[in-house]
């Protein structure tokens, strides 16, 4: 199979008439100036290997792990099939409907449950074809983590995707491909210019609510349109009454700022409580790494959160049934219920975990975060995991206020996101932590509060540093607004 570059990979389909300018009618009604026809591949094989090397390619590079391969029919069927044949993985086939007679099944192939499937797709606009095949292989038991699409619109589909807790992974974008085509001649400025436009007027992630999903407006910040401030999101009917509180806070005190209190000594967290207490709408702690608890400690603590109105955040992840979280909660040592006023659970348990949490928890007016997502890298908390922690939350949204998650997981306004892994430069630790800017997690990730420990415990001036995380998670809030 002969190699080929992205670019040189761009004109070629550019020369078989798979990118087409023009005024062509989207399955919406919504007319656009460019066209992408990858069906006219399957008769150019030798285009065809083309394309599938450089998607395999891809996988390759980002490292995926994955035990088979699924097509979103019907134009990705053939690509994934040559991948799959020619570097011998297990593929798998999604029926677009289930046959009404044999055996009645939406996936053909052997699979195991709990396994992971990679999914392909030709084009991506909303990235709802993707969500489709991810979900009826989800509903097998399979897991998707992520998916490879040959060509992006970069409408909206990253994001979108990316709130479903799959990561997407594509060969072209859009303006790269833009910008070959300029480069070589093939389009001019005013054609390129108004293809762009089309794409940022029309991001189907952003405008979903208000739209239908069909036409757009002016699009702030990167990708993302808030559609309430906190301010209004605290007067939701539906939302927890403690959720409510934690959004006030944040208006008030123009902080989306969760410091992650991950000291030793009970001595240096209350001095910094007391340090940081005006720049933060939450603390958040994990007492059992306290060598010195003791219950006046967690007295000063409320003494401190009531002084500076911010919420206490124990990050202890219950995560086993609920008659023994139950216990967990309420009683040992730490007594977490009687002065956080926040805890955080794994989805892993089932429903039981929230219910023993919330029968000691909600009498005393107090809330829970599931963790949806992880920021840790190899986190297993993704795709189908995730779409459960969610179902779970909405289920129990007398008790659950919200997420531990990397990106916002559902649209529903009344949850408050919560997104551990910050620094002001992206990278990581030697442990696997990931680190993602204050901007890309509120921005374009679309969650609501970032929460940063040694980004502001390991600066040489504490208080500094959380005012700078205060000011760019405030900033990156304002961007999202900026458009209404
Ligand atoms: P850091 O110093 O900013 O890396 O600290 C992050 C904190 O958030 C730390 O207390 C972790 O235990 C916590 N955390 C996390 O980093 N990632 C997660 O997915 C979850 C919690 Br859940």
């Amino acid at each position: 199979m002969d190699d080929v570059s992205v670019d040189g990979l761009i004109l070629k389909l550019h020369d078989v008439n798979a990118v087409k300018f023009g005024e062509y009618k989207l399955k919406s009604g919504l007319m656009t100036p460019i066209y992408i026809d990858l069906r006219v591949l399957v008769s150019h094989p030798r285009l065809m290997n083309q394309v599938s090397s450089l998607i395999y390619r891809c996988v390759k590079e980002e490292g995926l792990q994955f035990q088979s391969v699924c097509g979103v029919p019907y134009t990705a069927l053939p690509l994934a099939t040559i991948i799959c044949s020619t570097h011998e993985l297990p593929m798998l086939i999604r029926r677009k409907e289930a046959k009404d007679y044999g055996t009645k099944k939406l996936v053909e192939g052997s699979f195991r449950g709990g396994d992971t499937c990679l999914i392909i797709e030709d084009t991506v606009t909303s990235g709802s074809s993707i969500l489709e095949t991810a979900d009826v292989l989800c509903k097998e038991g399979l897991k998707v983590t992520d998916a490879v699409v040959l060509m992006d619109r970069e409408q909206g589909g990253v994001e979108m995707l990316a709130s479903r807790g799959i990561r997407l992974l594509p060969v072209i974008s859009m303006f790269k491909l833009l910008d070959v085509l300029l480069a070589a001649g093939r389009i001019d400025g005013p054609t390129a210019q108004s293809v762009r436009r089309f794409i940022q007027d029309n991001n189907t992630f952003s405008s979903k609510k208000e739209n239908g999903g069909e036409a757009a407006t002016k699009k702030p910040c990167l990708d993302l349109k808030r559609e309430q401030s906190y301010a209004d999101r605290a007067q939701l009917p539906n939302v927890h009454p403690l959720a409510s509180k934690l959004l006030q806070i944040m208006e008030e005190k123009q902080s989306n700022l969760c410091v992650s209190a991950d000291v030793t000594s009970s001595e240096e967290l209350l001095q910094l409580a007391d340090l940081l207490g005006p720049k933060i709408c939450v603390l958040k702690t994990h007492v059992d790494i306290l060598k010195d608890f003791t219950q006046d400690f967690s007295l000063k603590l409320q003494v401190l959160a009531d002084k500076h109105n911010f919420l206490i955040f124990e990050d202890r992840k219950f995560a086993d049934i609920g008659n023994t979280v139950k216990h967990q909660y309420e009683g040992g040592v730490y007594q977490i219920s009687s002065w956080s006023h926040i805890v955080n659970a794994h989805a892993v348990p089932g429903p039981g975990v929230v219910r023993g949490l919330c029968a000691v928890g909600k009498p005393l007016g107090r809330g829970c975060l599931l963790l949806a997502q992880m920021s840790s890298s190899g986190s297993l908390a993704t795709g189908g995991y995730t779409a459960a922690a969610v179902q779970m939350a909405e289920e129990h949204s007398d008790f659950v206020m919200g997420f531990i998650c990397c990106s916002k997981v559902t649209q529903s306004p009344q949850f408050i996101h919560m997104t551990p892994g910050v620094q002001l430069e992206a990278g990581g630790d030697s442990l696997g932590q990931q680190y993602a800017t204050p901007e890309e997690v509120i921005c374009r990730r679309g969650s609501d509060i970032i929460i940063v420990g040694r980004g502001i415990l390991e600066a040489p001036d504490r208080l500094k540093a959380a005012e700078s995380y205060r000011q760019s998670g405030w900033d990156a809030y304002m961007k999202t607004r900026s458009g209404q």
